[in-house]
């Protein structure tokens, strides 16, 4: 509204105050864009080079070696100073050049610090040099839609979390036809290198792409980036060359902020079990990180579950001598129970309530499921490799997709041919809840990747879980321990005698534990007999109000809050970590660009033992191929890494569950991480997955 003629007050929204608290930029923000991330020595002097690392050795793979014959007997390089490196070096290393580069995959904060870092060292080399960005990933480089990107947009976006300079897509440059797109345009921008910040799978293409694209001079490079953490590498001996992917400890702690604020309030009015599915994929390592940072009560590790022995069936079978296979690896069943074990031990100690953290990918793990998995991928995959229409479009509803199922399997009994969906797989999988099965039919992403996010993981076990505690609940054994003070207290005030009762109602009267109510009582009428069996009520008289009361405490409820934690994480601003990692990423790739490599990963060494030991390298990424199951088929791609059961990091939490589990009274030892701030002093300097691993 105008100001009344002659008034001398300001518009509010003009004044100075008004316009700061509106501002786009919070005061964080504007301090974030300022940070400048520390920079390894290496990079301070001016010019770099590289030396050959002749220490590392890798087994080669033998489809690799064909595939990518140019690239498989590269080296590992070390960035070295390059000031002496004389007067042709510094030419090439100082030309103009134009440089693009993509992401591909999901966001992982900190990718905007390997763009500016990249920007940054490929303008002090020579300030003529353009980098461009692709827009929307992949499909920007097949399509050749770039933005020459300006020190302004460039600062706009240091430090800050998300990919929304250039933006994302998971396209994939996988077939030749896309692969002379992705040469044209390179031809076309004149480009000297391009530099793919993805995953495995991006990596694994950014690899193809350098050996397709070396007789065109285009070089590139690869950077590990992925909220997931399984981006690793290692050569053959087991030497890490990189030990993280770039996003991870931000992710890791944005979710364990989240998480330890439910422990702090589910500690608080101690009525409901928190279920939280973190990220991740198949791998656990951001649920590892998450119960490290927050000592939740239970952390599921999918790669902990694979190795699942029932000691028990173990055992009987020892006995006869004999070898029980049913009794390793985990089923579905088995996982709820291991969860319900937890569940009623924390209840007996008056603690029906809690945090668990479930991996998204934990199903992976699961027998049973990870057959379907498999099957299906083979089923999916071939289906859309032989026919011009996708499987998905041909049958979108899931009773098209399981009357399909139902036709293969009743085609292989009739002819009595082997064949990947049998009759009891179909009976098996038609056994499972539909909205599950809905899930493992789901779309496969454009790498042929099962889309875990998809799947309501924590539904199926949860509902298994709170079926299973029902039947615990019947049988008796799921019970609320009862505070003896409580006990006493609620008996007194009605004028009764504790001791009286107390034997005849629970069975560890004499212990100092919180008090269970006897496994026979399961309701009234059974407390009732219990305590005329006892001589602690005559027959025909009430039961007592109080102990009516004690009972009716010691009944659980199972109340639980379903929370996904993963689009959130990926999108939260880089820890002071991820910021310096990732800047420095940048810095590296620029070097190898500057001093001619190509199909090599941009990395740091050293990540596990702090900023002054970080050496950057580039990893070739030929050598790091395997054959895995993509689409129903074995494909050529970098090797993911999954949680290593030998690392100090896993034995850490497998040596602290049973006490983070805190089933006993007392407070849970839970850990606060709090916000992710970019000063050292009150934050780790990495994620403790690395300085756990690191003192090993
Ligand atoms: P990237 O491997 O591409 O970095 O993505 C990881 C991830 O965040 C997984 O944790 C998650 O399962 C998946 O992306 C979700 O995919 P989408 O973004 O397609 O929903």
């Amino acid at each position: 509204m105008p100001n009344p003629p002659g008034s001398q007050t300001a518009p509010l929204i003009e004044k100075e105050t008004v316009r700061q608290a509106l501002d786009d930029q919070s005061p964080a923000s504007q301090r974030r864009r300022r940070f400048r991330p520390d920079v390894c020595d290496v990079f301070k002097a001016g010019r770099t080079g590289l030396e050959t690392d002749e220490r590392f050795v890798f087994d080669i793979h033998r489809e690799a070696a064909r595939k990518l014959p140019d690239l498989i007997h590269a080296r590992v390089l070390r960035v070295s100073g390059g000031q002496n490196l004389g007067e042709a070096h510094a030419r090439e290393f100082s030309k103009k050049r134009r440089i693009g580069i993509v992401f591909s995959g999901g966001p992982a904060p900190g990718g905007h610090n390997v763009i500016a870092g990249l920007f940054d060292a490929a303008k002090k080399a020579n300030p003529e040099s353009e980098v461009y960005g692709f827009i929307l990933g992949p499909d920007g480089v097949m399509d050749g839609r770039a933005v020459l990107l300006d020190e302004k947009t460039i600062d706009a976006h240091r430090n800050m979390g998300g990919f929304s300079m250039i933006q994302t897509g998971r396209a994939k440059i996988d077939t030749p036809e896309k692969t002379a797109m992705a040469k044209k345009t390179c031809r076309d921008m004149g480009l000297d290198a391009l530099v793919v910040v993805g995953g495995d799978d991006s990596n694994t293409n950014a690899a193809f792409l350098a050996q397709h694209m070396l007789a065109d001079g285009v070089q590139v490079i690869g950077v590990p980036k992925t909220i997931d953490g399984d981006v690793q590498a290692k050569d053959s001996k087991g030497e890490v060359l990189c030990a993280m992917s770039f996003g991870f400890h931000s992710a890791a702690r944005a979710f364990s902020e989240s998480v330890s604020r439910l422990c702090s309030d589910c500690a608080s009015d101690a009525k409901y079990w928190h279920v939280c599915k973190v990220m991740g994929r198949s791998a656990s390592h951001l649920a590892l990180e998450t119960a490290l940072q927050t000592h939740a009560p239970i952390t599921l590790i999918g790669e902990d579950i694979a190795e699942y022995t029932d000691l028990e069936r173990e055992k009987k079978a020892r006995e006869k001598n004999a070898i029980d296979p049913s009794a390793y690896g985990m089923t579905l069943r088995r996982l709820s129970r291991v969860i319900c074990d937890a569940i009623v031990r924390r209840a007996g100690a008056g603690k029906n309530y809690g945090v668990m953290v479930i991996p998204e990918g934990v199903l992976e793990f699961v027998n049973e499921i990870q057959t379907f998995i498999i099957k299906l991928n083979a089923i999916i995959g071939e289906y859309n490799r032989v026919r011009d229409t996708a499987f998905h479009d041909d049958f979108p509803l899931l009773k098209d997709k399981l009357e399909r199922l139902a036709r293969m399997a009743r085609r292989a009994r009739e002819k009595n041919e082997p064949s990947v969906w049998n009759s009891r797989d179909d009976d098996l999988f038609n056994d499972l809840p539909a909205f599950f099965q809905e899930g493992l039919l789901s779309q496969r992403d454009s790498h042929g990747n099962f889309q875990f996010s998809l799947v309501e993981t924590e539904k199926v076990i949860m509902g298994l879980v709170k079926d299973y505690l029902e039947i615990l609940k019947e049988k008796g054994v799921y019970k609320i321990g009862i505070e003896r003070r409580i006990y006493e207290k609620t008996l007194e005030k009605d004028g009764l005698s504790p001791d009286y009762f107390g034997p005849a109602l629970f069975k560890n009267y004499n212990s100092q534990d919180p008090l269970r109510v006897k496994e026979s009582i399961i309701s009234l009428k059974t407390l009732k007999s219990a305590l005329e069996k006892e001589g602690s009520l005559k027959p025909g008289e009430d039961i007592p109000p109080a102990v009516k009361k004690i009972y009716e405490k010691s009944v659980p409820g199972f109340k639980t809050q379903p929370h996904f934690y993963g689009y959130d994480g990926r999108g939260a601003d880089p820890t002071l970590f991820d910021c310096v990692y990732a800047h420095n990423l940048g810095l590296t790739a620029f070097s190898l660009i500057a001093n001619g490599a190509t199909g090599h990963m941009a990395a740091i060494k050293n990540l596990e033992r702090g900023f002054a030991h970080w050496e950057p390298l580039g990893v070739p990424i030929a050598p790091l191929m395997h054959l895995e199951e993509r689409k129903g088929k074995l494909s050529l791609v970098m090797e993911k890494s999954l949680v290593d059961l030998k690392s100090p990091a896993f034995q850490a939490v497998k040596a602290r569950r049973e006490e983070w589990l805190a089933a006993r009274p007392g407070p849970d030892p839970h850990r606060k991480p709090g916000p992710i701030r970019l000063s050292w002093e009150d934050d780790e300097d990495r994620p403790l997955t690395l300085i756990l691993n690191g003192n090993s």
